[in-house]
Order: C-alpha cells, then sequence, then structure tokens
C-alpha cells in the first residue's frame, strides 16, 4: 500500500482542493500537499484524464512561459497526440473497423469561443487545428475532407496515422470482427485536459475515438456540451469513456451548469453520473463514463460510472494522480 492513500486520510491532506478522490495512484508526495486552506484562488492548475500527468507538466511549463491557458492546454494535449504509443489518441491511434485512423478533438476559451474537428485523417495535431478553426474561422465543427483540407490550408502536414502496433492490433481484431469498447483500456485513453491560468479557464479535448467504430463515427471528444465545456465565470468540465452516453446527456454542459447553481467540481460530476447510471439497463461493463471539473476558484473533482478512472492534476507543478470515486463498485459481466 505504499502508493495508495486511503480516503479519510486523503481528505486530511486535501480539504478544499481536491475533492472526494479515493486513491492517490502515484507521485504522492505527502509533504508538499499540504494545502493552502480553503482556496486555489490564483493558482495555475491542470486536470486532464487518465495519467496524462505528462501533458499537465508541459502544460505548466508553457504557462510558465507565458503562454495563456488556451495555448498550455494545446502544447500539453499535443504532446500525447504525438507520442506513437499512445492507442487512443492522435498518431498511433486504434483505427476503426475499415483501418482508417480518424481524430476527434475540440477547444474552448474562458470568453465561450470554440472550435473543433471530427472525423479527420492524415493530420497529427487535431487540438491544434480546432484552435484553428475557434480562432481563424467563422465555424464551430469541421468534418472529415473539410477538416484535413482546412489543415493543409494552414501549413500542416500530411501524415500516415496508422502505427505498426495499431495495424497489427487491427489484423488480430479483424478475423473476429467484433465491436466491444472495453472501459479504462490502458489508463491512457482520450485526453480530456481542462485548467486555469491568470484566472483564466479554458479546456481541450483530443481523441482517436473508440476502436473500431463504424465508418463515419464522431464521439462526444469534438462536440461542445458533451466532451467539453467551458464558461469562464463558473468553471469547465471535459469527460472520456463511452462518447454515445456524453452525446445523449450533453455531460460536460451539465456539470458546468450543477456548478453554476452551486455545486462543487466533485458534487456535480457525480449528479451528472448519476443521472446516467440511473438509467443503465442490463450490462453496464462498456458504460464508463469519467468527468472531470474545475471552477474558477481552482477547486477540482472528479466521478465517474464505473470504478478505475482516472486523473491527472497539477497545481503550480505539484502533480498528483488520483483515481476518482465511481457509481458502481465493481466492473460486473
Ligand atoms: C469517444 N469518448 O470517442 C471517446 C473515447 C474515450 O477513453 O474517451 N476513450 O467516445
Amino acid at each position: 500500500m505504499s502508493n495508495t492513500i486511503k480516503r479519510r486520510s486523503l481528505l486530511k491532506l486535501f480539504p478544499a482542493y481536491i475533492v472526494a478522490p479515493t486513491i492517490i495512484v502515484s507521485q504522492v508526495k505527502v509533504a508538499g500537499c499540504t494545502p493552502v486552506s480553503g482556496s486555489n484562488n490564483g493558482k495555475t492548475i491542470f486536470v486532464s484524464t487518465w495519467n496524462n500527468q505528462s501533458a499537465n507538466r508541459i502544460a505548466t511549463q508553457s504557462a510558465k512561459n507565458g503562454k495563456n491557458t488556451i495555448d498550455a492546454i494545446v502544447d500539453g494535449i499535443s504532446h500525447v497526440e504525438s507520442d506513437i504509443n499512445d492507442m487512443s489518441v492522435g498518431k498511433g491511434g486504434r483505427p476503426d473497423r475499415e483501418g482508417d485512423v480518424t481524430l476527434d478533438s475540440c477547444i474552448m476559451d474562458h470568453e465561450g469561443n470554440a472550435g473543433g474537428v471530427c472525423y479527420m485523417k492524415d493530420i497529427e495535431h487535431p487540438i491544434q487545428v480546432a484552435r484553428d478553426v475557434m480562432y481563424h474561422t467563422p465555424h464551430v465543427l469541421l468534418a472529415g475532407d473539410g477538416a484535413t483540407n482546412f489543415a493543409l490550408q494552414r501549413g500542416y502536414e500530411k501524415i500516415n496515422l496508422l502505427s505498426t502496433k495499431a495495424k497489427i492490433a487491427y489484423k488480430e481484431w479483424k478475423v473476429k470482427s467484433e465491436y466491444k469498447p472495453t472501459p479504462n483500456i490502458e489508463q491512457h485513453d482520450t485526453i480530456g485536459m481542462i485548467g486555469i491560468h491568470d484566472r483564466k479557464l479554458g479546456g481541450g479535448c483530443s481523441t482517436s475515438g473508440l476502436a473500431y467504430k463504424m465508418q463515419g463515427r464522431v464521439g462526444d471528444s469534438p462536440i461542445i456540451g458533451a466532451g467539453l465545456y467551458v464558461d469562464g465565470e463558473v468553471g469547465a468540465c471535459t469527460a472520456t469513456g463511452m462518447g454515445e452516453i456524453m452525446m445523449k446527456n450533453l455531460s460536460s454542459f451539465l456539470v458546468v451548469e450543477f456548478m453554476r447553481s452551486g455545486d462543487s467540481p466533485a458534487e456535480a460530476c457525480r449528479k451528472a453520473v448519476k443521472r446516467v447510471a440511473d438509467k443503465i439497463k442490463g450490462s453496464k461493463k462498456d458504460q464508463q463514463m469519467g468527468l472531470i471539473a474545475i471552477d474558477k476558484d481552482g477547486n477540482v473533482g472528479a466521478y465517474s460510472v464505473l470504478p478505475g478512472f482516472v486523473y491527472a492534476v497539477t497545481i503550480d507543478g505539484e502533480t498528483n494522480v488520483l483515481e476518482s470515486d465511481s457509481f458502481f463498485d465493481v466492473i460486473d459481466e
């Protein structure tokens, strides 16, 4: 148990700023965790889905170097998109059932500006293209060839996104061709990152989507309100898991609305998960949804439908990877 802390002692360590995590998964730095009582106001904070602590660190460094929240988040997410070993994001992502890697991403700033790309092929950095859609077009979402052509016009290079490892996995999958999304695949799935720097909130999300999805399938990650939502006066939320759930419930938007009504980020995430989990009939084994949220004062929270959802929190350079509380205790059949 050297790397885990039970909840009661954890709440002593993080009374105000990290609400209701169950376990610190790694990077436990007890001495460095002494909270500043009451608030994280004014701190630089980046929070990402799954064990994306390196992305948080890069975002933190970019913010330190003078970049704003959005550009820092883009730097953090771009790092994951380039990681060929991350098979759920960017280059090296698992393909759809035709063997094509197609990418989804969106971004939103504290002023309510938003941009996204979906079903985009051949471009390594959908998060950067999403930012370009946000700031350099009159639109919010570009899809398919339109997204790729826009990226090429803006000078992005065309690359082959299908790695050898993903190609081999795809060939093995083809033998049975069963579509069976698995929750928490490798604790390194879709990256959603939300943060605050210079008191400005922002967020971004990037994914290659569910492995072996139908051709043309688009998930929650490029959809504002589903995979990501930011309100500069309230807070931000991003999601991971079975995208169809977030799309049907606009879960990220809902979390921000709960925070607007006074809920803490953790309580807002719990209520949005409950809304979904209460309706699950039959097997819940592929019904994962993990939510992370931050409010304008820097309070952070998370919650998931199924156990096993972890998230990385970096506050003024101090990083912890935590496991969220979940609605169900076990992933059954
Ligand atoms: C999707 N939500 O395309 C994404 C997948 C994901 O961790 O989050 N994987 O549905």
